[in-house]
């Protein structure tokens, strides 16, 4: 393959996106992580898989950055969950600390590569990255808008009895609690969800949405989400390497757009090989903005935070 992505956390999330790059041929892999052979383990078991899936990217596992060289694409998945004893601001902090590492040492060997978040709380850990980088706005970039509206597309699916790829929905804002999931831009066909579902149905699937993530979580009991975690940062990997131009919701830095300046959210984006080719600003009503600057502003608070 002629691109190079490195992903960085050989974790659920990190070796699903990994193994969802090579199968659809995208680009070759490095995937990275501090635990000592289990990259290494985890690569050889999916390029295994090759001869049978039949794709020729390649993918190889370290714990060495220079390995990582010459990346069109540095995805970071690494990071730690809550664990007992641990407040959200311990966890917020130890996160600092990875995101800050992991980002000296890729773009070290990648100075021209366009970085993509997963790391939780991730519009905090987006900004960070952003911040220790120094790289242009544009080349920093956070994936869970697509994860958010993924959910929601489903959800309205299902409760309309019809296929999910047939539904286009809108989650914008941060990626926690506070997210803003948009009825207004979301069809069915091009047919306004509004048409078809009464208020309070839609009412419960925006609450489902906002609660998509801990409702995995209380299932699988030990861990979160991962594989449509993962398809959604593959999705934002194809758009950049494919020069596609998708529009897709992800995290950016707003410099006036949205009245929000210097904070990372979530919003619609044409994603190109230059990164975020253009941020769309949507004609919002009077209560979608205030729920966005609402979810922006704790983002914001959190960043002013960070003891980094
Ligand atoms: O929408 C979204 N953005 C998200 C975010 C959706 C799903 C998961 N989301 C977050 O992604 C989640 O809250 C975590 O912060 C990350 C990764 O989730 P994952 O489920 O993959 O976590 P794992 O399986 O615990 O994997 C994390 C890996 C693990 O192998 C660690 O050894 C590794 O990260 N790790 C490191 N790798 C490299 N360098 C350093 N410093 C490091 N520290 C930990």
């Amino acid at each position: 393959m002629d691109k190079k992505v490195t992903v960085i956390g050989a974790g659920n999330v990190g070796t699903t996106a990994a193994q969802r790059i090579v199968e659809k041929n995208l680009a070759d892999v490095v995937l990275i992580d501090v635990v000592e052979g289990m990259p290494q383990g985890k690569a050889l078991d999916i390029i295994e898989s090759a001869p049978v899936e039949g794709f020729s990217a390649s993918i190889i596992g370290t714990n060495n950055y220079e390995d990582t060289a010459g990346s069109d694409i540095i995805v970071i998945t690494a990071g730690l969950a809550r664990k007992p004893g641990m407040t959200r601001e311990d966890l917020l902090n130890k996160n600092a600390e990875i995101i800050k590492g992991v980002v000296q040492n890729s773009i070290k060997y990648s100075k021209d590569a366009i970085i993509i978040v997963v790391t939780n709380p991730l519009d905090i850990m987006t900004q960070l990255a952003q911040k220790v980088s120094g790289f242009p706005s544009h080349r920093v970039i956070g994936m869970a808008g697509i994860l958010d509206s993924a959910r929601y597309r489903y959800f309205i699916a299902e409760a309309l009895n019809t296929s999910p790829s047939q539904v286009q929905a809108m989650v914008l804002g941060g990626h926690g609690d506070s997210m803003v999931p948009m009825p207004r831009f979301s069809t069915v066909n091009g047919i306004p969800i509004s048409e078809l579902l009464p208020a309070d149905k839609i009412e419960a699937i925006n609450n489902r949405t906002r609660n998509g993530g801990a409702e995995i979580v209380a299932l699988l009991k030990t861990g979160s989400a991962y594989y449509a975690p993962s398809a959604s940062t593959v999705e934002m990997v194809q758009s950049i390497l494919l020069n596609e131009n998708k529009i897709l919701p992800c995290s950016v830095l707003l410099n006036g757009q949205y009245q929000l300046n210097n904070v990372y959210c979530g919003v619609p984006v044409r994603l190109s090989a230059k990164g975020v080719e253009s941020i769309i600003e949507l004609d919002l009503t009077k209560d979608e903005l205030s729920a966005l600057k609402a979810s922006a502003a704790i983002v914001a608070e959190n960043v002013a935070q960070l003891k980094i």
